[in-house]
């Protein structure tokens, strides 16, 4: 768009006093953040509104990205150079006396996401823009969003996020376009001109009104919606009766349990727990969303047989699974379809991407209380697995009942949510090589056999523009000069900068920039935690959710094997490194929560340890989001993707640190691999366990942790250190930990990898001596990077799924 700075300058005024009813000389941060991410979202709202005329107009399919989570990140500075109108802005408000970046910092960063997969949904979403695809965000405003973590003694508390405690500048409320969602009840079966009739009776109504947030591309004029519903009473705010009595509590208890729904976002990351409440949410927004998208293609004027000719509905994971279901049951009960055609329309609409084949993370729901809360979702998904049983039967599986029954989509009372998404769909792919190849051969292989022709790759991106336009402009800004900026719009010609890899003088300009990075991240360290950290020191990270198959713990146990050496030897040469962990952990998962205790001690005694001369430091900065993420990506040497092999399905901060020249460390895991192929051995540094030995373990139960233990004495020392009083806990405060390790056989292969890990790690201290090389290196993987942009990625689901390019 266009806005000459002294246009800008007296909108910005204006707006002040609108908005706020202030002047410049009273207004707070606040007062000027609302103005002016109010006045951007004016300047956004008429491409919004042409966009949504052409879509209508264009007749071109529209995609709807179902998902519980979406990390989408502050907005004001994103949209402005979306907009184009980034530096107008800023020189305007430096005439008013004002900084861009610092009204830019109070804006709240809606929690609405519990890690890789809901920044995933945000990319693709940011993506979809930029691309022109009619793509739609549909999600949940969870009021209190993830939990803000705040270390105290050492350990993980949890507080409410109150990211709406002021407005949302962002969003729009559309109440009129509220559409009523049915729990519970019961279903009156009638017949009538030989079709029978679905009645849906008794039932509760709660309201979904959808907010509806721009998505603006960049600089194309194009702005699509994510639409984020939240849960309201249908009509009665508070019973009278009840409060006349004074009793206030009962009087509001209604309306509590009807918004509950919208509260929280389920703190669980690869995990469920089978809650009811989290089963109301995913029904509401699939209800919601699902009868919208009807509403407004009817209004198209097109007959519903063409539906999925010009709808794709994607559920990002199976959490929005019902959505099959939620379209039979519309196109029978509301709009007199027969069997046959529902279901045609339904799996040509559905498509379905599979996040993780961590067991525990299959969503399976208990029969009982899916007929409890969706009777007439609970009939229709009967149907759907008598039918699919029927089918193997007369197909491939006559009268093996094992195999029928281990494919079910009901059994053992269970409702299993990714045999219905594969069933009721008619795509399905992973999310990397790799966690492909082991969704077909291994974790869905029986579904591969008769449905080969569903299942396909996508390997996750992240978005170029937020991951290094945005969080690391002055990196952006040597890498045009040397280049062009034609890798903005094409983020593969990022492998034009190999050119320069032997290149001097770029690369002590890479070089400087990385220490301007770095010295901001150590600025804030000081600031926030009171700790100098040495911004000469490599800045090794692990920012990730903590989970035992990410292995921190890993991490640590290297950390306290260079403890012990410099203990022995404080003259060591060892290259000094700051190592850094940032993650939340689930609030009910035991050893995660231990993990950051862990990490806390040793950084407790290592950092104050004046033996060891400064070459060590722990930090663990608390609070991880997409904001810390921005300052943590710019500031990293080296990228710590050390997860057991076989367990992450792709990973995508493994990218982000990539393009922001960092080196990685890694296990051939999930896309870890496909970076390796790109950048080649000699510029990532890979140890550890294949696929193949993984799951060899696996299958045969070779593995004897206590062997490791036995044989490895750096290991052992490193070890008993948990329980023996050497850190700065109880004797016991580990034991959980140092248990799992070997009581339980070390399930995730910790003790397995040290050796390979410790040798990979001293590769990298050696490496980084070599200030040529090492710059070689880095400038070798931001010019890979490119290849990992969620713009191709979504330019392959466009084409290749959704039929939408
Ligand atoms: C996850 C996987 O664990 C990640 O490896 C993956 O990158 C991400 C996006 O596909 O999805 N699955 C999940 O449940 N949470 C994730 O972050």
């Amino acid at each position: 768009m266009r806005v000459n700075k002294d246009q800008f300058i007296e909108d910005f005024v204006n707006k002040l006093v609108s908005k706020r009813g202030k002047k410049i000389k009273e207004a707070n941060l606040l007062d000027k953040y609302y103005a002016l991410a109010s006045l951007t979202r004016d300047y956004i709202a008429e491409y919004w509104v042409n966009t949504n005329e052409r879509y209508l107009k264009d007749n071109k399919k529209q995609i709807y990205y179902f998902s519980m989570e979406f990390l989408i990140g502050k907005l004001l500075i994103s949209n402005l150079m979306s907009l184009g109108i980034k530096e107008v802005c800023e020189d305007g408000l430096k005439d008013l006396g004002l900084d861009l970046n610092e009204i830019a910092e109070i804006e709240k960063e809606p929690g609405l996401g519990n890690g890789g997969l809901g920044r995933l949904a945000a990319c693709f979403s940011d993506s979809m823009a930029t691309l022109g695809i009619p793509g739609y965000g549909v999600g949940i405003r969870y009021k209190y969003g993830l939990f803000q973590q705040k270390i105290m003694e050492g350990y993980q508390e949890e507080f409410p996020d109150q990211w709406l405690k002021y407005e949302n500048a962002w969003e729009i409320k559309r109440p009129s376009e509220s559409v009523e969602v049915k729990f519970g009840g019961n279903v009156i079966i009638t017949q009538k001109d030989n079709r029978l009739k679905f009645v849906h009776e008794n039932y509760e109504s709660i309201l979904a009104v959808p907010y509806d947030i721009p998505i603006v591309g960049y600089k194309n004029n194009i702005v699509n919606t994510l639409r984020l519903l939240s849960a309201e009473v249908m009509d009665k705010e508070f019973d009278y009766y009840h409060f006349n009595k004074g009793e206030y509590t009962k009087a509001f208890e209604d309306k509590y349990n009807t918004e509950a729904i919208s509260y929280v976002l389920y703190p669980d990351d690869s995990y469920e727990k089978g809650k009811i409440l989290r089963l109301k949410q995913e029904y509401f927004l699939v209800s919601s969303g699902v009868q919208s998208i009807v509403e407004s293609f009817k209004k198209s004027g097109k007959h519903l047989k063409e539906f999925y000719k010009y709808v794709s509905i994607h559920i990002n994971d199976t959490h929005p699974a019902l959505a099959i279901p939620e379209l039979i049951r519309i196109l029978i009960d509301e709009e007199g379809f027969g069997w046959d055609e529902a279901w045609k329309i339904t799996k040509h609409t559905i498509s379905y991407t599979n996040h993780t084949i961590m067991a525990e993370a299959l969503e399976k729901w208990n029969v009982d209380m899916i007929k409890k809360f969706l009777p007439r979702i609970f009939m229709i998904i009967e149907e759907i697995n008598e039918r699919f049983c029927k089918e193997l039967w007369n197909t491939k599986y006559n009268g093996d009942f094992d195999k029928i029954s281990e494919m079910a989509i009901i059994a053992d009372n269970q409702i299993k949510m990714a045999h219905l998404a594969i069933v009721g769909s008619h795509s399905i792919n992973g999310v990397a090589k790799l966690h492909t190849e082991i969704l077909k051969r291994k974790e869905l292989k029986e579904f591969y056999n008769i449905y080969p022709e569903k299942f396909n790759n996508k390997t996750n991106g992240i978005s170029h523009r937020r991951w290094l336009l945005k969080c690391n402009p002055k990196l952006a800004s040597v890498i045009s000069e040397y280049i062009g900026p034609s890798w903005i719009d094409s983020p593969e010609s990022l492998m034009n900068l190999l050119e320069f890899k032997k290149d001097p003088c770029f690369k002590e300009k890479i070089y400087k920039i990385k220490q301007y990075n770095k010295n901001k991240f150590a600025n804030m360290v000081k600031e926030k935690y009171s700790i100098e950290i040495n911004p000469n020191s490599i800045f090794d990270i692990q920012a990730k959710r903590i989970h035992e198959y990410k292995r921190q713990v890993l991490n640590v146990f290297h950390i306290m094997h260079l403890y012990n050496k410099l203990l022995e030897n404080p003259n060591l040469d060892i290259y000094p490194r700051t190592f850094i962990f940032a993650g939340k952990a689930a609030p009910g998962y035991y050893i995660a929560k231990e993990t950051i205790k862990l990490i806390n001690s040793l950084g407790k005694k290592i950092n104050n340890d004046y033996r060891i001369k400064d070459k060590l430091k722990v930090l663990f900065i608390e609070d991880y989001n997409i904001t810390l993420a921005e300052l943590l990506m710019p500031a990293a040497d080296v990228s710590e993707q050390i997860s057991t092999t076989t367990k992450e399905a792709s990973g995508t901060g493994n990218m982000k640190f990539m393009m922001n020249g960092a080196i990685t460390i890694a296990t051939l895991d999930g896309a870890n691999i496909e970076i390796a192929n790109e950048v080649g051995e000699d510029n990532i540094i890979i140890f550890g366990l294949k696929a193949k030995e993984v799951l060899e373990i696996y299958k045969n139960n070779t593995h004897n942790s206590i062997d490791i233990y036995n044989e490895d004495i750096r290991l052992k020392t490193v070890m008993d250190e948990l329980i023996n009083g050497f850190l700065p806990v109880s004797m016991d405060e580990f034991k959980g930990i140092y248990d799992s390790l070997l009581k339980d056989n070390d399930k995730y292969l910790v003790l397995k990898d040290f050796c390979d890990y410790v040798r990979a790690q001293e590769k990298i201290d050696k490496l980084y001596r070599n200030k040529s090389k090492w710059l070689e290196m880095s400038v070798t993987n931001i010019a890979y990077s490119g290849k990992f942009s969620s713009d191709k990625t979504i330019e392959e689901y466009a084409k290749e799924i959704w039929g939408a390019l």
